[in-house]
């Protein structure tokens, strides 16, 4: 098991990477698209009316040059990088909307895959959404009351509808006054099947790893659109899709449990590691599910995280384990703070069951 931390594209210079090392970090998940513009703006743009900005398709970070410079630069303080975090929303409206620019784009993502893997990142995280994360709202809902994202579908207009021009919670073109049309959950698992076939291919011969993160928040429909995997037994009709040893999850134990299930989260989470299937690991914990919850401090959730550790240990899984979210610390440094916390608490508890493994 590997510590790693995700950080942002504003983040990607040596401040953070220092930070992420000093919190026992050896690897990071990086995010490219350029949906965050400042720590504080993290987790803030959800309500209703805002979206993540504007996205811009073809942008050079995305070129083997800026990958490999980034993994030069992360290098010197002793970080790697394992993975990278989600397509820009301007490179692949097409493909999550079959529009007339599908295969194009997807020609595009397969170049992207390739520059990924020429840089030796092994894993690609996707979200394949159409109102992507959407809805939430801040409360002081964690321990001490810190303050957190959380989301209470009682609160939303669960189905307003997304305007032409957004996707994913992002605007890639100016809107013309129309909305997305409906979507039926047959389809949207037809356009990822199409995807998959076409970049798993790709993705194999670059060495890389394409792992899908769950619906957030996984509710059946949002925004009149259908979500893929809002239950946690739709991963295997994931992984059933396609056979590619390069078809993985980015298993995300916070959406997983936010969902309505049938079985625990263990079991689940011992299915897809016996097939091998988690990519790798967004570690957070919550306190309810859909369609209101709570993400709360590592330790304070429903899910047993030692219980996780223990099982992941047990299949000797050696993929990477990030915080995802936490909630804010009330300090100078809110983001720094909640982050700091949960690696510490992760290193201890990875410290500890290999210290007793050995013994
Ligand atoms: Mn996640």
């Amino acid at each position: 098991m590997r510590l790693g931390i995700g950080l942002y594209r504003h983040m990607l210079k040596p401040d953070y990477y220092q930070f992420a090392k000093q919190c026992g970090c050896t690897h990071l998940i990086i995010h490219l698209a350029n949906y965050y513009n400042s720590d504080d703006n993290v987790v803030t743009a959800t309500d209703e009316k805002s979206n993540y900005g504007n996205s811009f398709e073809h942008d050079r970070i995305w070129e083997l040059d800026s990958l490999l410079s980034i993994k030069k630069e992360a290098a010197v303080y002793g970080l790697e990088i394992y993975g990278i975090e989600n397509f820009s929303p301007a490179d692949w409206y097409d493909v999550l909307l079959a529009g007339p620019k599908r295969d194009e784009q997807i020609e595009n993502l397969k170049r992207i895959i390739t520059n990924v893997g020429k840089a030796g990142i092994k894993s690609f995280g996707y979200n394949f959404s159409l109102a992507g994360v959407w809805g939430h709202q801040k409360k002081r809902a964690a321990r001490g009351n810190a303050v957190s994202t959380c989301f209470d579908a009682s609160l939303l207009d669960i189905d307003s509808p997304i305007p032409n021009g957004q996707v994913w919670n992002m605007t890639y073109a100016p809107s013309d006054g129309g909305f997305m049309a409906p979507v039926t959950h047959e389809e949207i698992w037809n356009r990822l099947k199409y995807f998959l076939d076409k970049i798993l291919p790709s993705a194999e011969e670059a060495g890389v790893e394409m792992a899908l993160h769950p619906d957030d928040p996984p509710m059946p429909t949002l925004r009149g659109t259908p979500r893929v995997v809002y239950r946690p037994e739709f991963y295997q009709k994931l992984i059933d899709l396609n056979p590619s040893p390069s078809n993985k999850l980015e298993l995300c134990l916070g959406s997983l449990q936010e969902m309505e299930s049938d079985k625990p989260i263990y079991d689940y989470l011992e299915q897809y590691l016996a097939q091998d299937k988690v990519s790798y690991i967004h570690f957070r914990n919550v306190k309810g599910k859909v369609p209101c919850y709570d993400e709360v401090f590592v330790d304070e959730g429903d899910i047993d995280m030692f219980r996780v550790l223990k099982i992941l240990k047990n299949y000797n899984y050696d993929g990477v384990l990030i915080p995802d979210h936490t909630p804010l610390m009330t300090c100078g440094a809110p983001w720094h703070a909640g982050m700091a916390y949960a690696l510490g608490f992760m290193k201890a508890a990875i410290g500890m069951l290999e210290k007793n493994n050995n013994q």
